[in-house]
């Protein structure tokens, strides 16, 4: 992608009104936009208060102006921030006044994506930025700095250097075709490669806990009509979300309501209640409740606890793909004066609870952290889908070179294309549609 030498600006608080309000400039050279708004050059990284000056010279407003010479800048450009008073009249009219300084208007993400241009951060650090902006619970801003700071660019590039040190020994032995690889090599070399996978297993797991904190995991409350389905999103979320009533078949679309659970975002799912039914509308549900079901991260299949185990139940658990977490949940204890507890059946999760009465809750949001996999945010890195699937390709092709020590030239290859797969993480190997991609998500002014 073309170093850009156009000058772009924003405003880069948010929209509303505030104390404060920033107008943010970057460009090649702005020392003449300084003098020209300012009056002056303020000092670089100097708090300078100043007048904002409109063309004809009449005062915009007054307030602080920070000017950051390249490189020493977010962008590693010129910066100059204008800290004005936070109302939409004054901000637009100072941002104006830049774009009549031959400045055009910034795209999303475009101050960091020369951020990454100029080498200021990488693809992942870059991302990392969006998260923290977008982060809503404490969890997932302390991941985001962990990959701000470089946490998880540096365990990808550990793993980058690790295999290029193998890459360059196996591929020397390419130079020889005609000789197999010494037996004495060939055991080095296995064992150096088992060691880049484990540590990419742990990388690995590493991420795919941040995709959690980052997206959120989709759960599905599927069962009988009546056992209390809605009841337990309404429980679970501290809201009346669905209705609830004592007729079968209340539920009939799919209702979607997010929560958080230890600062673990989940989207609870509640479906219309598994049944067969002569009803269109309520067959409609029941189709969209199996489509849930197959997005889903994870099944709570639920049931009342006075007709367990029917036959029912058991073509509820068959429409389940066996790859797909579940738990079980067992409604209405109070009516039965029943304990809440949790009990574990051939490795299957069963516990009691009482919507209801709330008891068991607890227990359960324990029991749905576990089913996700969620070990706690100690370590996490902020991972998106993007990462995980280059890891998981890098993972594949890692493990494919483990079979290949009798045709070196597929070893090397295999061995290439994980390093590859793992550059595009942090973007020192990325085409530039998937850049436009990434920045373009991002909010203006940033
Ligand atoms: N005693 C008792 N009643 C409950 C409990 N949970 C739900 N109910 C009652 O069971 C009935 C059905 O509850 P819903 O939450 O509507 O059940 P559902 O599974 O969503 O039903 P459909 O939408 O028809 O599939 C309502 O009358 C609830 O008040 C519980 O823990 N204890
Ligand atoms: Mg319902």
């Amino acid at each position: 992608m073309p170093l850009n030498l156009d000058s772009i600006a924003a405003i880069a608080t948010a929209p509303g009104k505030g104390g404060v309000g920033v107008v943010r400039i970057s460009g090649q050279d702005l020392k003449s936009v300084a003098i020209s708004i300012l009056g002056r050059l303020p000092e670089t990284r100097h708090a300078t208060y100043s007048a904002f000056q409109d063309s004809d010279g009449t005062i915009i407003d007054r307030g602080i102006a920070i000017y950051f010479s390249a490189p020493n800048s977010y962008t590693g450009e010129d910066v100059l921030e204008l800290q004005a008073h936070g109302g939409s009249g004054v901000l637009s009219l100072l941002l104006k006044r830049c774009l009549s300084e031959n400045i055009r208007l910034a795209n999303p993400g475009e101050f960091t994506q020369r951020a990454f241009l100029n080498n200021k951060l990488d693809l992942v650090q870059a991302e990392g930025i969006a998260d923290l902006i977008n982060a809503t619970s404490e969890q997932a801003v302390r991941s985001a700095n962990r990959t701000l700071e470089g946490d998880f660019s540096n365990a990808i590039n550990l793993l980058v250097e690790n295999l290029i040190k193998l890459r360059v020994q196996i591929e020397a032995s390419l130079d020889f075709p005609e000789e197999q690889l010494e037996l004495n090599n060939k055991q080095q070399y296995e064992l150096k490669l088992n060691q880049i996978k484990d540590e990419l297993e742990i990388t690995f797991r590493m991420a795919q806990q941040g995709s959690i904190l980052r997206e959120g995991a989709q759960i599905v409350l599927v069962g009988q009509p009546n056992v209390g389905k809605s009841s337990l999103l309404n429980r679970l979320s501290g809201e009346e979300i669905a209705l609830v009533s004592e007729v079968a078949g209340t539920t009939r679309d799919a209702i979607r309501q997010s929560i958080s659970i230890e600062g673990v975002p989940l989207h609870i799912i509640d479906t219309a209640g598994l049944r067969k039914s002569q009803d269109i509308v309520e067959q409609m549900g029941i189709e969209r409740t199996k489509q849930a079901i197959t997005n889903a991260d994870a099944v709570i299949v639920i049931n009342d606890v006075k007709f367990n185990d029917s036959d029912e139940l058991r073509k509820i658990f068959d429409l389940i793909p066996e790859n797909i977490p579940r738990l079980y949940v067992i409604n209405k204890i109070d009516l039965v004066q029943q304990k809440s507890r949790v009990e574990v059946h051939d490795n299957n999760y069963y516990v009691y609870i009482s919507a209801k009465t709330a008891e068991g809750i607890d227990l359960l949001k324990r029991r749905i952290l576990q089913m996700i996999n969620w070990q706690g945010e100690e370590g996490v890195f902020m991972a998106r889908e993007r990462h995980l699937q280059a890891l998981l390709q890098a993972k594949q092709n890692l493990n494919r070179a483990s079979n290949e020590f009798e045709r070196i030239e597929v070893l090397a290859e295999e061995l290439r294309l994980a390093q590859e797969m793992l550059c595009k993480i942090t973007g020192s190997f990325t085409s530039d549609d998937l850049l436009g991609e990434i920045f373009s998500n991002f909010c203006i002014g940033k």
